[in-house]
């Protein structure tokens, strides 16, 4: 059985065609369009798949939003070039003529993460800090996704209620300071303009403004983990996300959550599967493995 998953992100739309050993046979990516339209987002995601659909049995997607019924609601349409809505599983399945499915990218990514971890591990927290932040909780082995699809959406959780207004509406989320967005949206003088990517390459260089925005997600992050923790009660918390995952940038948030209080102290880890875990979440999703 081999299922075509698709990771549908802020900046970039992910496929791969993935066996039932969850082997990766093949695999592509293109820039998210930043439109208002759903016909900008039904031609991307033509171009990514027509080369690969006519090999797999079922479609199994991975989707920043709440995914709810198969249909995509963007809780900030602002990561979506202010895209609000768009009937996910009907265009696709539509376009391919497969059965398919649609949860959540960063529920997707905590499912695929926690196949990974020991069974003595029953309660774990995904994050990934990409364009957004977002979030899939596992409790007692299962994946949480509530009645309307919202769990885990920590990205809208407050970090400072004197903070920059967020695309969801509320003032100060955690993803308005910590997000790739956030971050960029932040940037001054000489790197205005910059996305987040290029203000971590200057901050490796040493630059003090691109080090102080990349210091104030960490620690905004850091800060998140800990609401978790009290929270959710969770043993790991494994961060991904092209953020979350770039060089030295786990080591920061592991120090700020190393200041706070014994019992907000959690082991964390990177995602074993780096940017591919969506797409290897979607899979196993539609697979039933963890269902
Ligand atoms: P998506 O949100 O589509 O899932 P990513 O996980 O790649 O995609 O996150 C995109 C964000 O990460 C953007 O803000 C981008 O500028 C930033 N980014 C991409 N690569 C890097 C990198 N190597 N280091 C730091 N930030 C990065
Ligand atoms: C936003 C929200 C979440 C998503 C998170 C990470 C939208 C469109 N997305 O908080 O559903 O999980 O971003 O998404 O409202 P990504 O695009 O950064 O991967
Ligand atoms: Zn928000």
């Amino acid at each position: 059985m081999i299922t075509l998953a698709i990771d549908i992100g802020g900046t970039k739309l992910a496929a791969a065609l993935i066996d039932s050993r969850l082997q990766i046979l093949a695999r592509r990516e293109i820039p998210t369009p930043a439109s208002q339209t759903a016909d900008a987002l039904q031609h991307a995601l033509r171009v990514l798949v027509t080369p690969l659909y006519s090999e797999a049995q079922h479609v199994a997607i991975a989707s920043t939003g709440i995914i709810q019924d198969g249909v995509l609601t963007a809780i900030n349409p602002s990561n979506l070039g202010g895209l609000c809505h768009f009937p996910l599983v009907e265009y696709l399945s539509a376009l391919t003529g497969l059965p398919c499915v649609a949860l959540n990218d960063a529920q997707a990514a905590a499912l695929a993460e926690y196949q990974q971890v020991h069974a003595t591990i029953r309660d774990m927290v995904f994050i990934t800090v990409s364009t957004g932040v977002g979030g899939g909780v596992i409790q007692n082995g299962k994946l949480v996704i509530g009645s309307g699809g919202l769990s885990g959406h920590c990205g809208h959780t407050l970090a400072d209620p004197n903070g920059p207004r967020c695309g969801c509406g509320r003032i100060g989320c955690v993803e308005a300071i910590a997000s790739g967005r956030g971050i960029a949206a932040a940037a001054e003088g000489e790197l205005a303009g910059l996305d987040a990517r290029a203000i971590f390459a200057h901050a490796a260089q040493g630059q003090s403004q691109a080090l102080a925005l990349v210091d104030r997600s960490a620690r905004t992050l850091a800060r998140l983990i800990a609401d978790l923790k009290a929270l959710t009660d969770c043993q790991r918390v494994v961060v991904g996300g092209s953020i979350g995952l770039a060089e030295g940038y786990l080591a920061q948030v592991q120090q700020y959550l190393a200041q706070e209080p014994a019992v907000y102290q959690v082991e964390l880890f990177s995602a074993s599967h780096r940017s591919d875990a969506g797409l290897l979440g979607a899979a196993l999703w539609a697979q039933g493995a963890m269902q």
